[in-house]
């Protein structure tokens, strides 16, 4: 089966299933589309115009970050979303939060005021409380067992890593294990190459391009 993974450089949608992917040591081809002009063969096999979207050799086309990488860890044994049931819902669950988590995050890069980014900011603080709430002891998400929920986060603590808002987001001293959890992810070989070499620089202008009020408040986009 070959597996060809259609992208946006900048997606962290697409990171997570590229993550999956190298964590699984499955196979792959990989297509970058411009999202600002997407090619008519591209809308024609994406339901809804995203990415990422994962075309397989019998020309099937799969959609949702989370189900893609769900089929991936399916087709490519052992597996890594967990065998009970209810474990396996629980972490669909915080894979789908997850989701809010990269929003919070794009709508902190691209807010263009003030008002609009602080109030992003207290969500995004809100938000990850919970998610701090519900981690054990790590290394990940499940504990010894790196997961499909990793994979899943990573693609934001990737980007707060990068972008450093200059009022932090994720302070160690009330995020102590997602700081650890963050820690163990950007280490990893999977997360470090899920995503191009001029990924920092991309994100960097892609919130210039956007938001000249958050570029300043974000250490990475007012960089030179
Ligand atoms: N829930 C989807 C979200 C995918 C998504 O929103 N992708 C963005 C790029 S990061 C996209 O393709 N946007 C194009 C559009 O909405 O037209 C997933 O997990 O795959």
């Amino acid at each position: 089966m070959s597996l060809e993974l259609i992208s946006f450089k900048l997606c962290p949608f697409v990171q997570r299933s590229v993550i999956t992917l190298l964590y699984k040591q499955a196979p792959y081809k990989i297509t970058y589309i411009d999202l600002a002009e997407p090619p008519e063969w591209f809308l024609k096999i994406s339901p809804f115009g995203k990415v990422p979207a994962l075309r397989l050799d019998d020309g099937t086309t799969l959609f949702e970050s989370a189900i893609i990488n769900e089929y991936i860890d399916d087709i490519t044994p052992p597996q890594l979303n967990p065998s009970d049931p209810l474990k396996r819902a629980q972490n669909r669950s915080w894979i789908q939060f997850g989701e809010q988590c990269i929003v919070d995050q794009y709508q902190l890069m691209m807010a263009k005021d003030e008002e609009t980014f602080d109030s992003v900011r207290t969500r995004t603080l809100n938000n990850l409380d919970k998610v701090e709430k519900i981690l054990g002891k790590g290394p990940w998400f499940n504990g010894e067992a790196f997961s499909l929920v990793d994979a899943a986060y990573a693609p934001i603590f990737m980007r707060y890593d990068l972008i450093k808002p200059k009022d932090d987001v994720m302070p160690e001293s009330r995020y102590p294990r997602i700081n650890a959890w963050s820690q163990a992810l950007l280490d990893l070989p999977s997360v470090q190459n899920s995503v191009t070499e001029d990924f920092s620089k991309l994100l960097a202008n892609y919130i210039r391009k956007n938001s000249a009020y958050a570029a300043k408040r974000l250490v990475a986009a007012t960089a030179a």
